[in-house]
């Protein structure tokens, strides 16, 4: 199990957090998420990065590591 600090453009409120919680949390073998404004989520599981990002991406949000 690995631990990912992420950053993440374009959150501007609550609902955004719900939304990038949400897809985050559908990626296969992701166990926990915590996301944060203004633009941070902590990603632990075992999962690559590139899934997290494709999440992401389709609800409007970028992401690299932090
Ligand atoms: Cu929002």
């Amino acid at each position: 199990m690995t631990e990912m600090q992420l950053k993440i453009e374009g959150m501007t409120c609550e609902h955004c957090v719900r939304a990038a919680s949400q897809a985050l949390r559908a990626v296969p073998g992701v166990q926990q998420v915590e996301v944060k404004l203004p633009d941070s989520a902590t990603v632990q599981g075992d999962t690559q990065l590139a899934d997290l990002q494709a999440a992401l991406a389709e609800e409007g949000y970028k992401a690299s590591l932090r």
